[in-house]
């Protein structure tokens, strides 16, 4: 039970770690000193996964022993999940603009 509370411990700091790192926005997404195409994908990336991230990371800050049950740590942004969670939350939200529209 020792390992469970050290695990639980590691996954909360490095998720605390992750969630400054996953806020930071810049129009040069990739720091080539370029602002470019490749750009405007990354921006376009960060800002779709940005409900699914950020509902994995409070699940890690707030719920980390959930978390860590279901295998979710910081190398869960960004993927098939977390890329679940934003379309939903995403196909609801226009959903709802739409209907009120
Ligand atoms: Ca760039």
């Amino acid at each position: 039970m020792e390992a469970q509370a050290a695990a639980i411990a590691h996954l909360k700091s490095a998720a605390e770690i992750a969630w400054t790192a996953r806020w930071q926005m810049s129009w040069d997404m990739n720091h080539d000193d370029v602002v470019n195409l490749a750009d405007f994908w990354l921006l376009t990336s960060w800002f779709f996964f940005a409900p699914g991230d950020a509902i994995l990371l409070l699940a890690m800050m707030y719920a980390t022993p959930v978390a860590l049950f279901l295998g979710i740590d910081p190398q869960s942004l960004s993927g098939i999940l977390s890329g679940t969670i934003s379309a939903i939350v995403w196909l609801v939200t226009i959903g709802y603009f739409a209907r009120r529209a």
